[in-house]
């Protein structure tokens, strides 16, 4: 048996045991915090040792509240994402049979055009939010503002999110992903609908989500490729999850990543050269002689196009991924709130670094809820070496 079917084998007898045990338990959970049989349960298993391979995203995400990394609200706020994710993730496959390709003739606020899928996976992530009733504002990259959940506000979570990132590259079947990180909302700044104008609650809604990066409480994203995976962390490691599509579930496949120290990759939009500053010129040039080694092997380009993909092999293979500000746009492309803060969390928590050239982006605190950084990821070492560049 090889490799492949034997971890699809191990999954599946994990996503029985653990839906038996579940569906005997999952209330119990939910409301008692910390029962004592489930902290005994989860104790013996820590105790041994045990790899989590193999565990089910859903019982991932108990544990996680069994361990206190999460309160109640905040995991099934966790698991409404994980929803969110497989119904993109068919959609995307279905695309060009269903007729979801092209683009649905409206462009967002940042005057992009948006994609039908575009416009279909944001409605899947924004209901999906909602009807959790534990989000009270999400702010998405297709939304010109931050919205109230008002059917359901009592939620303390501030979600934002890309619903799906790469989407110029949906029509060729190229690797695309959702994005999404999760913020407390800020107590002082509930929105009152009964007595406050729509301005007033718009208000309220961005104060609660231009929060610094590092305030993030969790964060993640989706790859949709020639496999669907899960990555995320709630700021103890990271670790990521295939769905099995056999059982409709994601089965963890990745625990505890580790972005490599260093690494010889590279993935920047090279076509902007001549836009750069004469840093980052002297940077790329210096990384085709071999980088700080100089005179070894020149570092290889990888760029899909992509922010999850490329981040994705960045994670797994080391190196660095950049999206720099140039002479046309200065703060590069990238959205701070829902692209650069949560892929920079997700670094941190793998042992790598998330820059925007000068210092730490989970550092910055956003001015606008739409706001673009210039944006570096991956090994630290890379990184501290693209940074010494940029002074
Ligand atoms: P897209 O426009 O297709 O949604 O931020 C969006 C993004 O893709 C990233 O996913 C991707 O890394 C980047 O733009 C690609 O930009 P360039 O085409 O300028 O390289």
């Amino acid at each position: 048996m090889d490799d492949g079917v034997d971890i699809l084998m191990m999954a599946s007898t994990t996503t029985m045991k653990s839906f038996v045990s579940k569906t005997s338990s999952s209330s119990a959970l939910r409301n008692t915090k910390k029962s004592s049989s489930s902290k005994r349960v989860f104790s013996v298993r820590a105790k041994a040792g045990q790899s989590e391979m193999g565990t089910p995203f859903s019982t991932w995400v108990l544990q996680q509240e069994m361990k206190d990394n999460i309160d109640n609200e905040h995991a099934i706020v966790l698991q409404s994402i994980s929803v969110a994710c497989k119904q993109i993730a068919s959609l995307v496959q279905r695309a060009g049979l269903a007729g979801m390709t092209g683009l649905a003739g409206e462009q967002n606020v940042q005057g992009e055009d948006q994609k039908k899928l575009d416009v279909i996976s944001n409605d899947v992530f924004c209901d999906t939010l909602r009807l959790s009733g534990r989000t009270g504002v999400i702010a998405s990259e297709e939304e010109d503002v931050p919205v109230a959940v008002e059917e359901t506000y009592g939620g303390n979570y501030v979600c934002v999110f890309d619903p799906l990132d790469g989407s110029s590259n949906i029509d060729a079947a190229v690797s695309t992903g959702s994005i999404w990180g999760i913020y407390a909302g800020d107590s002082q700044c509930v929105p009152d609908f009964s007595s406050e104008s729509p301005a007033e609650v718009e208000a309220k809604c961005v104060q609660n989500v231009c929060q610094p990066g590092e305030n993030l409480v969790s964060a993640g994203y989706c790859m949709y490729s020639s496999s669907t995976i899960l990555v995320i962390s709630v700021g103890d490691g990271v670790f990521g999850f295939t769905l099995d599509s056999a059982v409709g579930e994601f089965i963890m496949t990745h625990e505890r990543i580790q972005i490599p120290k260093s690494g010889k990759i590279y993935s920047f939009n090279e076509g902007n050269y001549d836009m750069w500053t004469p840093g980052l010129k002297q940077y790329m040039d210096s990384l085709k002689t071999g980088g700080k080694e100089t005179g070894t092997k020149p570092y290889s380009a990888r760029y899909i196009g992509s922010l999850v993909g490329d981040f994705h092999r960045t994670m797994l293979y080391g190196g660095i991924y950049g999206y720099p500000g140039d002479a046309k746009n200065p703060t590069g492309k990238l959205r701070l709130l829902y692209e650069c803060a949560p892929m920079s969390f997700l670094a941190e928590q793998a042992g790598g670094a998330g820059s925007d050239g000068t210092g730490r982006v989970l550092k910055i605190n956003p001015e606008k809820v739409h706001q673009r950084v210039p944006f570096f990821t991956g090994s630290v070492e890379e990184v501290a070496y693209l940074e010494s560049f940029m002074k």
